[in-house]
């Protein structure tokens, strides 16, 4: 069976777009592939992080990848910094990584930008996801196109120690989803809805309280001209709510058109918060079920055990093709 891998950053709350966007993408795969899913935490303190609420989120995160569905008897689910492979390959990956290659990075450019200070860290972040990626041979990474460059940079990292020291490492292939919905913020919907995003009121948050969810979908930016109609250029808040709509409800955007023809904005809008609710309360109710479980733990020793063994075996292989050690 080929073998998928991805991880999550802990970097804010799980939203709607993490659930159609990032956790519906694995789901898919995951009767087809082995599935390696993990919390990326050290790529997280990459910018600065408070460290309590760091970690609560990481918990909280394994909480909802399960209440959204995904099943712990198909995926294995780890903790990056539960496994100290991942940074020793990396700096072995470090050494056969070019500055020139590492430097067109365009996640590290927008990142560091305008910024007074940023880490070393925020520039090597490339080469540790390589690490993730190549200690356990994933065939395929499932991520969005934010993040192929770097999956592309894993590959070529590969290929290169493969020629200097003979075969050692899978080539990965990302695989990104074709069209996908992008779920956009509701305040400035011409921008992503980002877990990390500054204002709340553009965000559902998958745990939000249900009237606030309302609140949210009542008060998001619109035009003025009544028609709940799909037309991204010009009316981006209603295609917005609309694509909202229609990944809740697994319904076409033509066929919600239809539906919606008749409605003023504000009838609409609670047609479309109802959506919201009807997927994210069965979540909620799981996510409190589990959250203070032994489930969690349970899962986390389980996986912390299993991907050791097998970081373990490929980094002592990777360690001796480079001369390190006795
Ligand atoms: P950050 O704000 O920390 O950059 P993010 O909310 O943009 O985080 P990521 O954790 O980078 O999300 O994304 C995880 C995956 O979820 C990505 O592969 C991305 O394709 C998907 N995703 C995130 N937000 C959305 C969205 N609004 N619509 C659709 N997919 C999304
Ligand atoms: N950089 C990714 C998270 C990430 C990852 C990985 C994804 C870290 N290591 C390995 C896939 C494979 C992000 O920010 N979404």
């Amino acid at each position: 069976m080929k073998r998928i891998l991805t991880g999550l950053q802990p970097s804010g709350e799980l939203t709607i777009g993490s659930l159609i966007g990032g956790i519906g993408n694995i789901k898919k795969y995951e009767d087809k592939y082995e599935s390696f899913i993990f919390v990326p935490d050290l790529h997280s303190i990459t910018v600065d992080q408070d460290p309590k609420l760091l970690h609560e989120r990481i918990r909280k995160n394994i909480a909802l990848y399960l209440a959204c569905g995904l099943d712990p008897k198909k995926n294995t689910f780890y903790i990056q910094s539960e496994n100290l492979y991942h940074t020793n390959l990396s700096w072995i990956l470090e050494c056969n990584t070019y500055m020139g290659e590492a430097s067109r990075m365009t996640q590290y450019k927008e990142k560091s930008e305008n910024k007074k200070h940023h880490s070393v860290g925020l520039f090597t972040y490339p080469i540790l996801m390589a690490a993730d990626i190549l200690l356990y041979d994933a065939d395929f990474v499932p991520v969005g196109h934010d993040q192929k460059q770097h999956v592309e940079l894993a590959r070529d990292i590969a290929i290169r120690f493969n020629n200097k020291y003979d075969d050692t490492f899978t080539v990965p292939e990302p695989l990104i989803p074709e069209v996908g919905a992008r779920i956009k913020d509701l305040q400035d919907p011409t921008k992503k809805m980002s877990k990390s995003s500054e204002n709340p009121k553009g965000i559902i948050f998958l745990l939000d309280d249900l009237e606030v969810t309302r609140k949210k979908i009542m008060s998001a930016v619109t035009d003025s001209d009544n028609k709940v109609i799909y037309d991204e250029e010009n009316k981006p808040g209603i295609s917005n709510l609309l694509m909202i709509y229609s990944s809740m409800t697994n319904m076409s955007i033509k066929e919600a058109e239809e539906k919606f023809k008749d409605y003023n904005y504000g009838n609409f809008k609670k047609e479309v918060a109802e959506a919201i609710i009807n997927v994210i309360k069965p979540i909620q109710d799981k996510y409190n079920e589990i959250i203070n479980s032994n489930l969690i733990d349970e899962l986390l020793d389980e996986g912390k055990k299993k991907t050791n063994e097998i970081a373990k075996e490929k980094y002592e292989i990777v360690r001796k093709k480079v001369g390190l050690g006795r």
